[in-house]
């Protein structure tokens, strides 16, 4: 028997901070000051270079950021400091990212209409975990009183929806009955807040999913997932370098190539034509084009890449309607993207309707989905 596969509720929680453009420039541009002001001689002698001022008008232009949010906002802004000033908490408190995912959780349990009881499997799935073990999956699953199992999973900015691929098989295989897929996106943290080209582009947020089988899903919004389809290419135009062999290696942990750096003008010629060779292949195994679907939940990284894709397969330009964009508030929350676009924008779509989720970025990877409205 072929199981039906729904996703029936979504749920997004959003950190009660956000930086504006302008107050981020301010900070940088002050940091930037300082560090030329205090390295003079050697910039003069051409030992360093010296660290160039940003816009909050380049930013909004290049990227279509205007703000971020962030779990923690103290520390930076702070010149001194550069980076956010996250309290540790004790091994019996609950952790940083397992606080935001059981937020996203519930909400989104709430929207399933769903309790502990109807999930047996929950997947954390982010572009980084705050530690290895023991899994934030089988913490979150402690604090919501679910039976089953969880595990973390990391594939950056494919993160969501592969873990929705797994969770779609997991229903399919009959081998789960509930699957909640969480992205407690705290990105912050590895934001290099001293580099220029990419101390704008991430904020934090957590969403989450429940998957289900269509005959068990009593929810007013429910998505069948048609088909999942998924591609990686090795690159190195993403990367952060941060990991546990660090110590080993006598590298040093607040190093520039631990956190987050890119090529960003490669990453957004590469992965461009790959976003839409791989949707348009994916749409052809429904003998579907672009004009089949009414919605686009697209990555979300860049406005340009996005104005880009959705052209090339609509050849024209999509409503806001049709493709949202979250990139103004939210800015590029890793895997988050996709899933809060569908979360801000799907309850209007009626029965039949056919909307496409896709992730792309880091990896290089590539995750969609396509769903029927139920
Ligand atoms: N202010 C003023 N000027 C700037 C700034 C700034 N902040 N930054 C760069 N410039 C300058 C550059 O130095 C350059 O000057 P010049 O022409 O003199 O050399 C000029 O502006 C143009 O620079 P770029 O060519 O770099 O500008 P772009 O138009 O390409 O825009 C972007 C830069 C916005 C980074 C763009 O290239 C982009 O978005 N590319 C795609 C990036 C992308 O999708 N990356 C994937 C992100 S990774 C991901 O989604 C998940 C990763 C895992 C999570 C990580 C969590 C921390």
């Amino acid at each position: 028997m072929t199981v039906s596969v729904v996703i029936s509720g979504s749920g997004l929680w959003t950190p009660p901070h956000s930086i504006s453009n302008e107050e981020l420039v301010t900070a940088y541009n002050a940091y930037a000051q300082q560090y030329n002001a205090q390295h003079q001689v050697e910039i003069d002698r051409g030992a360093l270079s010296a660290k160039p001022l940003s816009s909050a008008e380049f930013i909004e232009k290049a990227s279509g950021i205007r703000s971020r949010f962030t779990y923690i906002k103290d520390g930076i802004l702070d010149v001194s400091r550069m980076r956010p000033n996250i309290p540790l908490r004790a091994d019996d408190e609950l952790s940083d990212q397992a606080e935001m995912a059981v937020l996203a959780a519930k909400k989104a349990l709430l929207a399933a209409n769903k309790s502990a009881e109807d999930i047996d499997v929950v997947i954390v799935a982010c572009a980084y975990t705050q530690r290895s073990y023991p899994a934030l999956a089988i913490e979150v699953q402690e604090v919501l009183g679910i039976k089953g199992f969880g595990f973390d999973m990391l594939v950056a900015c494919s993160a969501a929806t592969f873990a929705l691929h797994r969770a779609y098989e997991m229903i399919a295989a009959g081998t789960a009955k509930g699957v909640l897929v969480i992205n407690p996106e705290l990105t912050s943290p590895q934001v290099n807040y001293c580099d220029r080209d990419s101390h704008f582009i991430f904020g934090d947020v957590a969403t989450a999913l429940v998957v289900e089988a269509a005959e068990t899903a009593n929810a007013p919004h429910v998505f069948e997932i048609l088909s999942t389809q998924a591609v990686t290419s090795y690159s190195n135009n993403i990367r952060s370098n941060f990991g546990y062999v660090s110590r080993a290696n006598d590298s040093n942990p607040f190093g520039e190539d631990m956190l987050f750096h890119q090529e960003g003008r490669k990453v957004f010629k590469e992965v461009c034509p790959m976003a839409v060779e791989h949707i348009n292949d994916h749409l052809s195994r429904h003998q579907f084009s672009a004009i089949n679907v009414k919605r686009w939940w697209l990555h979300q990284a860049n406005i340009n890449m996005n104005n880009l894709i959705s052209r090339k397969l609509l050849e024209r330009d999509p409503s806001p309607q049709e493709a949202p964009i979250v990139l103004d508030t939210y800015a590029n929350t890793a895997s988050a993207g996709s899933i809060i676009a569908f979360n801000l924008n799907h309850q209007d779509l009626v029965s039949g309707d056919i909307g496409l989720l896709c992730s792309f970025g880091a990896g290089y990877s590539i995750g969609s989905l396509i769903l029927k409205k139920q």
